[in-house]
């Protein structure tokens, strides 16, 4: 595990608070993490405290734009803190005033479990292994008791389960079998599932199937350089790699075009601060674009707030796999650090990520996020067929990518937040790693519900369901939002107002109330969603400047009416949530739509989005509006995804949309521009592309540089 145990031994206790970082939404700093643990162990003095999570609470967003608009005084430093006191059940959270250390709220909450961390995760495998119980039923799996080191387990929360209630914080322990530690395990599963009490440390159940499978020994499915050996690999060529692997790099001769202050970016139009945290992972916020000297607001902050990944199959206790991978986990807490010219290629800057471990000693994520240009195809192009296309305009684009991997025990989720210099902001998911997998027998019917992908391994059907937070501040404060559909004219073919039947037009319905924004995705009209400032009027179209949410990766949660998953997951209920924002707790509000503490919550109750959608009449135009998207993908796992899956892909936009008066990349300079001028004169025009700045540009096949380059 590369977490480093880094600054730790440079801190001191000195009691003074540490300088605060260049900017309000900076990530706490290891220093600052180390002071508010101090602070917490004299508060509990006497007592073991786990600490569990230490991150920023963000300013109210109010006290932020002060400070950043309007020269106001520097908004609060706080920081959000969760612990576990040894001998107590629940957590005690709160916010202390970094500056004056002062606590500025504290409390007890009992009946909610806090997130998992990775240290928790880890100490679960030596937990089960030593537990005589597990031990029994290893054997009784076909395992002997000396074979108990190459028992695995995938700690999961448990979900909810009503026998424990949040009463203990548990874990389900997915059990796994390695023939040697290079085995990927996920060709093993194990039937049995044991339950781990994380604070008393022992194994407190074990959930047995009635129909009992023993363990597979066949071979396991691999992907490591030796397996791809054993498989594929001949005299010729005995690595068994395919032998095309010609290398293609990135060339960027004069380095990056972005500029970066501390995690405050400007790039081509745009400026914004990168922040991360334990959840969310990476956030974008205070998002503006220069439109030629005017400095355009555009989002207070976009992140992922949420996800799901249910299961689909009906036998017990597989319904308890539905993990909240965000609040139950985290998208921080499992992000990976990332590496050069591998998970990202080219010039490349880094940011680190900080936490706490459980002994209130910061730890650093290295290059958790990696911040990269990369060649964007063309941003626009045109020519005249007049004169053979001679006349012609290509302008090439790049586009900027933030980027993060987290793994999600065996999942993969790599994001990438991309920025297109016309003003588009895209979310890209790439989804690898391995298949979550049961046993089953030889010849067993697994029914509908699950795959076999491999001898005696069954992966579930499942969905990947995420919720995008959009905190929009287009053109300023006050905005609204709307559903948009294609829609042919209401009017039949022969009337006067659609005399040749072939009228459409964009039928939009503005929510007024939280109630109205309740929608689902909907394909045969194409819909797509707004979000818009109803002062800020386009000049040449009459309409207000919005950036539309065009996604089509829309779902819906397949789960029932009345089960755990859809009590739990109250956000995903709905393709859009459009909320009122509110700060919370003295700082920023309204982030969890399952809830502060989502482990073990049993989805009962008022919280998160069902609280915040409360009876629906909350009013949503032209206010301070948070948007919530459900967004994935339902996979039904097939052998190619196994033994790890190639990775699958979907995305989303924002665009732009009578925003600018004009295409806002005229001002890009372009790749190659003949005007029917140059070519009349016999001129060449401006080729700025792969004659003169791109020097690597070449055809593939024997032809010479001049073929390549003659332009007609
Ligand atoms: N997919 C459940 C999970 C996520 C992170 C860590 C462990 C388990
Ligand atoms: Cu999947």
């Amino acid at each position: 595990m590369e977490r480093l145990q880094q600054v730790a031994t440079q801190l001191t206790s000195s009691g003074k608070a540490p300088e605060r970082p260049i900017h309000p939404l900076d990530q706490l700093s290891p220093q600052e993490i180390k002071y508010v643990s101090s602070l917490l162990k004299d508060k509990f003095s006497g007592k073991k405290l786990n600490f569990n999570t230490i991150t920023l609470r963000e300013p109210p967003k109010n006290l932020y734009y002060k400070w950043k608009e309007s020269k106001g005084s520097l908004p609060p430093r706080l920081a959000y803190f969760v612990i576990i006191v040894e001998g107590s059940n629940g957590l005690e959270e709160g916010v202390i005033d970094i500056p004056s250390g002062k606590f500025l709220s504290i409390k007890h909450t009992e009946g909610a479990q806090p997130i998992l961390t990775p240290g928790d995760l880890q100490a679960t495998e030596e937990i089960i292994r030593n537990d005589p119980n597990v031990i029994e039923q290893c054997i009784l799996s076909g395992v002997p008791k000396e074979d108990m080191k190459n028992i695995y387990c995938d700690a999961w929360t448990i979900g909810y389960d009503e026998r424990w209630g949040a009463s203990m914080r548990l874990q389900q322990a997915l059990m796994y079998w390695r023939s040697d530690e290079d085995d990927s395990h996920y060709s093993h599963p194990l039937d049995f599932c044991p339950i781990v009490d994380m604070n008393a440390g022992k194994v407190v159940f074990i959930d047995i199937p009635n129909r009992r499978r023993k363990v597979s020994k066949h071979k396991h499915a691999n992907f490591t350089p030796k397996s791809v050996q054993e498989k594929f690999g001949t005299k010729s060529n005995p690595s068994g790699y395919r032998q095309d692997d010609t290398p293609i790099n990135v060339e960027q001769p004069k380095g990056v075009s972005f500029n970066m202050e501390g995690s405050s970016m400007t790039w081509s139009n745009f400026n914004f601060h990168i922040g991360f945290n334990y959840r969310e992972g990476i956030v974008l916020s205070d998002m503006t674009y220069d439109d030629h000297g005017k400095v355009r607001p555009l989002f207070h902050r976009i992140s992922l707030s949420e996800m799901i990944v249910p299961y689909g199959s009906p036998d017990f206790p597989h319904q308890r796999k539905h993990a909240l991978d965000i609040g139950e986990y985290g998208a921080g807490n499992c992000t990976n650090p990332l590496s050069l010219g591998c998970d990202c290629k080219g010039v490349i800057h880094y940011l680190n990520a900080h936490f706490t471990d459980k002994n209130g000693e910061p730890t650093t994520i290295k290059n958790a996020i990696c911040i990269h240009e990369e060649d964007d195809g063309l941003l626009f192009k045109h020519s005249d067929f007049r004169d053979d296309f001679q006349t012609t305009i290509a302008t090439r684009g790049k586009k900027l990518i933030i980027s993060q991997i987290f793994t999600a025990a065996n999942y993969e989720y790599c994001l990438y937040w991309i920025l297109r210099q016309d003003g588009t902001i895209k979310l890209e998911v790439r989804l690898t790693g391995i298949l979550n997998t049961y046993i089953c027998d030889e010849n067993e019917d697994i029914g509908p519900w699950g795959t076999v992908v491999y001898p005696k391994v069954n992966a579930h059907n499942h969905q990947h369901l995420f919720s995008l937070r959009l905190h929009p501040r287009i053109d300023g404060e006050g905005n609204s939002s709307a559903m948009a559909d294609a829609k042919p004219s209401p009017y039949p073919t022969g009337s006067a107002e659609n005399m040749y039947g072939n009228a459409f037009f964009s039928d939009k319905k503005v929510f007024k109330t939280v109630g109205d924004s309740l929608t689902n995705y909907e394909s045969s009209t194409m819909r797509s969603w707004d979000l818009f400032n109803p002062k800020s009027i386009n000049k040449y179209s009459g309409k207000p400047a919005s950036y539309k949410l065009v996604s089509t990766f829309c779902p819906p949660l397949l789960a029932q009416k009345g089960s755990l998953v859809r009590k739990r997951a109250p956000w995903a209920e709905n393709t859009i949530e459009v909320i009122p924002y509110q700060d919370e707790d003295h700082g920023y509000g309204r982030l969890y739509p399952s809830g502060d503490h989502v482990a073990q919550w049993s989805g009962d109750g008022l919280r998160g989005m069902r609280k915040w959608i409360g009876d629906g009449s909350d009013k949503i135009e032209n206010t301070d509006i948070v948007m919530f998207h459900t967004f994935g993908i339902t996979h039904f796992p097939a052998p190619e995804d196994f033994p790890v899956m190639p990775t699958e892909i979907f995305e989303l936009m924002l665009r732009p949309r009578h925003i600018f008066t004009e295409n806002p990349v005229l001002d890009v300079k372009p790749s190659f521009v003949r005007t029917t001028k140059d070519v009349k004169a016999g001129k060449q025009g401006i080729d700025s592309c792969s004659l003169n700045v791109d020097t690597t540009s070449r055809l593939a096949f024997n032809k010479t540089s001049s073929d390549c380059c003659s332009k007609k």
